[in-house]
């Protein structure tokens, strides 16, 4: 396995450096210093051919112009939060009324210090680590984050979170990738087949901020149990998804019939939030191509959004006696 360090721009007088984690058969991860970004992952389909999976810019400038946090790390709290508020504390309205994705500027626009782990049989790493001083978009405590992505000869990226506070704060980070397995998005997700371990999601309001309530999928559009096309599930559900969904057994499995690529995720965390890109008709250009309606999906594993106002969702409080410590393992095979 090899890791290569590529010049990718400047952020001022900061140097944006591209990893390249390359695994025995040529498989490659890639990822920024910049957000920790992934910017690409490129897996075999069945005939062997190595081609992107996941949704990229091909430039620096667009990744900081453009807010569809592509690949990026969001903190500290992904999703939205009602009226930023959590107890007497006001948290940046970057949303209209609301906070959403830990405020601005957030962890997906920052350049965080990073140390290679070459030492290691059959897998090479990256460790991204960030402080971020008490108050920052309206949270308490100093809050330390250590965030790994891991590449493996098995074609499997492992990212784990660990996070240490020193004050009663909140946390619940996620990596927003959007993926799309038809390879340098030669076709939308509607050819893709998605299976979520879910039997209830979270009905969201016409803001995209949950209600509280969690909804039986069962003869719903929202029933990923056994799976699913996306065609069918979009049909039935023309706004498409921006939809967390309450995981059972922390697995999730994307499958695209005609390249043969699977993707099995697996996580410790409560939840996934399904993002469809319904309705993305931009002008802006992503892998070479016009961005459209349905060209990724985002697969954000976090625990369950808008929590400080919800006491049936898991707590996203993070006690200084206590740190954070997940793990989410992206799996591709054909
Ligand atoms: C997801 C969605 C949001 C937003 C963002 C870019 O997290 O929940 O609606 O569009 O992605």
């Amino acid at each position: 396995m090899k890791l290569i360090k590529r010049h990718y721009g400047w952020i001022k007088d900061q140097e944006v450096i591209e990893y390249h984690l390359v695994n025995n058969q040529g498989a490659t991860f890639k990822c920024l210093n910049y957000g920790a970004i992934v910017t690409a992952i490129l897996v075999p389909d069945k005939n062997k051919s190595l081609e992107n999976v996941v949704l990229s810019f091909d430039q620096l400038s667009d990744y900081l112009t453009y807010p569809t946090y592509f690949g990026a790390l969001i903190g500290r709290v992904a999703g939205r939060i009602r009226k930023g508020q959590w107890l007497d504390h006001q948290l940046t309205l970057n949303e209209g009324k609301h906070h959403i994705h830990g405020g601005e500027p957030n962890f997906s626009h920052l350049l965080w210090e990073t140390k290679e782990i070459t030492n290691q049989a059959d897998t090479v790493g990256i460790q991204f680590s960030h402080r971020s001083p008490a108050g920052e978009n309206g949270y308490p405590g100093n809050l330390v984050t250590t965030v790994t992505y891991f590449w493996t000869n098995n074609q499997t990226w492992i990212m784990t979170i660990e996070a240490q506070t020193d004050e009663r704060t909140l946390f619940n980070p996620t990596n927003h990738t959007y993926f799309n397995l038809s390879g340098e998005t030669k076709r939308t997700i509607e050819t893709h087949q998605l299976q979520i371990s879910s039997e209830v999601y979270a009905e969201i309001d016409d803001e995209k901020c949950p209600t509280g309530r969690l909804l039986a999928v069962k003869d719903t559009a929202y029933d990923f149990t056994q799976p699913t096309s996306l065609q069918k599930a979009l049909k039935k559900n023309p706004k498409g998804y921006d939809t967390p969904f309450k995981l059972q057994e922390g697995k999730v499995v994307l499958t695209e019939q005609e390249s043969g690529r699977k993707l099995e995720i697996e996580t410790t965390r409560e939840s996934v939030v399904v993002f469809s890109t319904t309705g993305m008709e931009e002008d802006y250009l992503v892998n070479g191509k016009k961005m459209c309606s349905h060209l990724g999906l985002a697969l954000e594993m976090q625990e369950l959004p808008d929590a400080v106002h919800h006491r049936q969702f898991q707590s996203i409080i993070l006690e200084p006696d206590k740190p954070h410590s997940s793990q989410t393992s992206y799996h591709f095979s054909v």
